[in-house]
C-alpha cells in the first residue's frame, strides 16, 4: 500500500506553558512546582522562558506562515486557579481565550494539555499527589476549562507524561525524589483524575474528544537471550503499558500489580476508584515519542540504573528489575538519545494492536545547539533530516493500518528544555535569548522552518 497521509491530517507543533510562556509571577498568576524547582548553575529557569505570554499574538502569526493545522500547548493550572483550588485569576483565564481565539482566526485547530508537569506550588505544599484533595482541586480546575473554552476545543489531553512524572522524576528537577510507594500512590490518584476528567468532558461536550498523553517507547531486548526478553517485556509493561492500560481499560495488569505487591508499593485504591477507572474512556491517545528503549536482565548488582551513559538513558534502568544497554544499531543526538525512526512506527504499531484507537503524536523532535549565523541564520539540516526520517516511518505506520490522526513536533517555536536550559533547542523558530542573556527574544525561522511549511503543503510528500 501507498504510504501517505490522510487529508485531514493534523500536521501540528507543540509547547508547554511553564517552558514557554514565562511572565511566572505576572497578572495574578501563582506559582508552580517548575517555577521553584532547583536548577543546576549554568541552566535557565523557567521564569522568562521564550516570553510568549507577552509574544502570544506573534507566535501564531509564525504558526499560521509555518501552515501549521494544529497547535499542541498546555494551560497553566495556576495562571487560572492561582493556589490551585481556590479563588480563579480572570486575567489568567482571559489569557487562554486569547490564545485560543487568535489560533482559531488562523485556522489553527487548537490542542489543549490540561496539565503537563506544572502543579500549583500551593498544592505541592499540602501533599502534591500524594494527597487525595489534589483530585478534587483537579477536577474542579477540569471543569473551570470545559466551562470556559469548551465550546472551543475539540481535542483534550489531560495530563502529560504521566509515566515520566512516576518513573524518572528526577527528569523534572525536583528537591526530593519521592519514595516508590509514594510514587505509585501519586500515580493512582492522577489515574483517578484522569478518569474523572474524561467523564466529566463527555458529559458537558459529547462531541470533544479527550485522552492521555503519556510518553511510549517501543523496547528491544539488548540479545536473544531469552532472559533480556523477560527484562524487555516487563519494562514494557511497568515502564509504559500501565498507563495506557488504566486509561483506556480501567484496570492495573496482573503483572503490573503484582511488580507492586512484591515491592509492597501498591497504591491505595478507595472505594469507588475502580468503577471510575472502568467507566472513563478514552476517544484516542496522544504519545510523545522520541527514543526508543534497549533493556537487559538486572545484573543484580546495583548497577543497573548507570548502564549506560547520557541522561536519558540513565533514566530505563532500575536496579534489580532491568538495566538499560547501548543500542549499537542506533546514533544518537548531542544530548545521547537515541534517535530512532524505525523505532516510531514500530511502537505506533504496537499502541495500535494493543489498544485500536486513534493516535496523535504530541510530541518528537531533536534536541540541538543550534547556531545563529552572522546573516541571521539558523542552518538546521540535522533536523531536517531528523524528521524527514520520522514522518517517512510515520507514513509506513498509516500503511500498516495505524490510524494516525496527527503528528505535533516538539517544539513550534524554540523554549527552555526541562532539564537543559535553552541551549537545547527543539523548534523550528529560533527565538533570541541565551542562557542567562535575555537579549531581544526576536523570533527567527530556522531552515527547518521552511522545510516544514513545504512538507505541510504537500501533505507530507517528502
Ligand atoms: C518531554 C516533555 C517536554 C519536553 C521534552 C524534551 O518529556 O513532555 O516537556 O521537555 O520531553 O525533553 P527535554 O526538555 O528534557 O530535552
Amino acid at each position: 500500500k501507498e504510504a501517505k497521509f490522510p487529508a485531514d491530517f493534523l500536521w501540528g507543533a507543540s509547547t508547554s506553558a511553564y517552558q514557554f510562556e514565562g511572565a511566572y509571577n505576572e497578572d495574578g498568576k501563582g506559582l508552580s512546582v517548575m517555577d521553584i524547582a532547583p536548577h543546576p548553575e549554568d541552566v535557565a529557569d523557567f521564569k522568562v522562558a521564550s516570553d510568549h505570554y507577552h509574544h502570544y499574538q506573534e507566535d501564531v502569526q509564525m504558526m499560521k506562515e509555518l501552515g501549521l493545522k494544529a497547535y499542541r500547548f498546555s494551560i497553566s493550572w495556576s495562571r487560572v486557579i492561582p493556589d490551585g483550588k481556590g479563588d480563579i485569576n480572570p486575567a489568567g483565564i482571559e489569557f487562554y481565550h486569547n490564545l485560543i481565539d487568535e489560533l482559531k482566526a488562523s485556522n489553527i485547530e487548537p490542542i489543549v494539555t490540561m496539565y503537563h508537569f506544572d502543579l500549583p506550588a500551593a498544592l505541592q505544599e499540602e501533599g502534591g499527589w500524594e494527597n487525595r484533595a489534589t483530585i478534587d482541586a483537579f477536577t474542579k480546575y477540569a471543569k473551570l476549562l470545559f466551562e470556559e473554552y469548551g465550546e472551543k476545543i475539540k481535542y483534550w489531553l489531560v495530563i502529560n507524561e504521566q509515566n515520566v512524572m512516576i518513573n524518572h522524576p528526577g527528569a523534572l528537577n525536583r528537591d526530593e525524589i519521592p519514595s516508590k510507594k509514594s510514587l505509585y500512590q501519586q500515580c493512582h490518584n492522577m489515574f483517578v483524575a484522569q478518569a474523572k476528567a474524561m467523564i466529566l468532558c463527555h458529559k458537558m461536550y459529547p462531541e470533544a474528544l479527550i485522552g492521555p498523553a503519556p510518553n511510549i517507547m517501543a523496547v528491544y531486548p539488548a540479545t536473544c537471550n531469552p532472559a533480556d526478553s523477560i527484562a524487555a517485556n516487563n519494562w514494557a509493561s511497568i515502564r509504559c503499558w500501565l498507563y495506557l492500560d488504566v486509561a483506556v481499560y480501567g484496570k492495573y495488569t496482573d503483572l503490573v500489580w503484582q511488580y507492586l505487591v512484591d515491592r509492597e508499593i501498591e497504591p491505595e485504591i478507595y472505594a469507588g476508584d475502580l468503577e471510575l477507572l472502568a467507566e472513563a474512556k478514552p476517544d484516542y491517545i496522544a504519545m510523545n515519542y522520541y527514543a526508543t528503549a534497549t533493556v537487559g536482565a538486572s545484573k543484580g548488582d546495583g548497577s543497573d540504573l548507570s548502564a549506560r551513559g547520557g541522561d536519558q538513558q540513565i533514566m530505563l534502568g532500575e536496579n534489580g528489575v532491568y538495566r538499560a544497554e547501548q543500542n549499537s544499531y542506533l546514533d544518537s543526538t548531542d544530548f545521547v538519545w537515541a534517535i530512532d525512526p524505525i523505532g516510531l512506527r514500530l511502537t505506533l504499531r504496537k499502541i495500535n494492536e494493543r489498544y485500536h484507537l486513534p493516535i496523535l503524536i504530541t510530541e518528537n523532535g531533536l534536541g540541538a545547539k543550534d547556531i545563529l549565523t552572522e546573516d541571521g541564520k539558523i542552518h538546521d539540516d540535522y533536523r531536517i533530516d531528523f524528521f524527514n526520517k520520522h514522518f517517512k516511518q510515520a507514513a509506513l505506520a498509516i500503511a500498516d493500518g495505524v490510524n494516525l490522526i496527527g503528528y505535533c513536533p516538539w517544539s513550534a517555536v524554540d523554549l527552555i528544555s526541562t532539564h537543559q536550559g535553552c541551549s537545547k533547542r527543539y523548534g523550528f523558530i529560533y527565538v533570541n535569548r541565551d542562557e542567562f542573556d535575555l537579549k531581544d527574544m526576536r523570533r527567527m525561522k530556522k531552515d527547518s522552518f521552511y522545510w516544514y511549511q513545504k512538507v505541510i503543503e504537500s501533505n507530507g510528500k517528502i
